[in-house]
This record gives structure tokens, sequence and C-alpha cells, in this order.
């Protein structure tokens, strides 16, 4: 019988055995469980002092929705959405959202008719695109011109901190509340996408006209996941 079925026989009968390995089970459960709520403390404790923190984020996108339509001049497009639809994603993405993004692309439809448009049919006139953004009270809008693309976002957290190397003056835990929206981020968001447009001139016996524009459009929310660590400066020289 070989020494470890020897110790399996002897762990079904034998109590000491029996004690044997309860001991190391454990120990093997307790202590990781014991040195990871160890090092939580001071990880927690270590960001409430005011300092200098290094922030490291991504920014994740989930698709809300993709569409497009024939808006007609002066007409508005309201798309109505809500984070239910995605809430697995968001939860997968970490829980953060902090925004949410319209891209829009759109060509040129102008149509012209008249009796010398052949030679000369003039050119086109840009239309303006439009799209405004809002949840929980926040707006933000932005407008393109035909042919191309453009995009809007509406965000509620402090993104300008990703941009700084280090942060100083403040604690880690404040940073952490300027960019977790918690469920602030969650909810309903509401999008109203807007055509002006406008037909060029042509010369002679031909005329322009206009009526509208076909968008198509993205909409994503932003989920930022983020690292906040105190900034250690390693002196180059030594
Ligand atoms: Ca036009
Ligand atoms: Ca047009």
């Amino acid at each position: 019988m070989s020494n470890v079925t020897d110790f399996v026989e002897r762990v079904k009968t034998e109590r000491d055995a029996q004690i044997l390995v309860a001991g190391i089970l454990f120990f093997t459960i307790a202590f990781p469980v014991a040195f990871a709520s160890a090092a939580a403390g001071v990880e927690s404790a270590g960001l409430t002092a005011v300092g200098d923190y290094v922030v490291n984020g991504e920014v994740e996108t989930i698709l809300l929705e993709e569409g497009g339509e024939y808006i007609q001049d002066g007409d508005e497009w309201p798309v109505s959405q809500t984070s239910d639809a995605v809430r697995n994603e968001i939860e997968t993405a970490g829980g953060n959202v902090i925004g949410v993004r319209i891209t829009m692309t759109y060509d040129e439809d102008e149509e012209f008719s008249g009796a010398t448009c052949f030679a000369a049919s003039g050119s086109d006139a840009p239309d303006t695109i439009t799209a405004t953004l809002e949840h929980n009270e926040m707006t933000n809008s932005g407008s393109g011109e035909n042919p191309g693309s453009h995009t809007v976002d509406l965000t509620w957290v402090n993104l300008s901190l990703l941009d700084e190397e280090v942060i100083s003056g403040l604690s880690g835990t404040e940073i952490s509340d300027q960019l977790n929206a918690g469920d602030d981020g969650l909810g309903a968001y509401d999008i109203v996408i807007g055509v002006s447009a406008a037909a060029g001139n042509a010369p002679g016996a031909c005329s322009r006209s206009d009526n509208g524009e076909d968008v198509s459009w993205t909409i994503e929310l932003l989920v930022l996941d983020f690292t906040i660590a105190p900034y250690i400066e390693v002196d180059a020289t030594l």
C-alpha cells in the first residue's frame, strides 16, 4: 500500500489523522482570508491621506442602440434608453457608468431640377445635424455639418483627473469620489437628434432643394474602471 493510500485509510478511521486534515484545511482557507483583509485595511487607510496619487483608468463602451432615420428639415427624433436594458453588461464592466455617447454619420441628399442643370447644377449647402443628450437633468449637445460625422458625450464625473500624471492635494478617497458615479450613473438617457437642412444655389434655370437628412447613429454607455495608487517618486540617481 502506498503512503497516500495508507494515509487516506487512516483519515477514514483514525481521529488524529482526521484532526490533522481539518487543521490543514483551516489554515489553507483562513490564512489567505486574514492576509487579504489586512491588505485591504492598509490600502483603504493609505487612501485617506492627502498626498500625491496616480490614477489609471479605462473607459469601456456598451452599445445601447444602433439606429437611423430620415429626419425632415426642422424635425427632431427622440430616442429613450435606460441602463436596465444592459444591466448585465454594466455589471461585467465594473458598474461605474460615467456617461452616454452618440456618434452620428450623415451624407447629403440635395436634389436639383430645371432645364440648365445638365450644364451647371451648383453645389450643396451644408445641413446642420444636432444631438442633445440628457440624464438626471444634465444635458450636453453638439452639432456637425454634412457630409461627415460627429460625436457628442455627456459625462458626469471629473474625467480631467485621468489626464493628470500625478494628482496632488487630494486624498485617494476624494479622487475616488470624483470618479465614481454610483447609482447616479444609472437610469434613463434621453437623446434628441435634429436636422436643419439647407439647399445650395444653382445658376440659370436650375434649382436645388433639400428636405432633410438621413442620419445613422450609435448610442453607447461609457463605463469607467479605475485604480488609485499613492505616487512614489523614484530617485533615478540612486
Ligand atoms: Ca443641404
Ligand atoms: Ca440634406
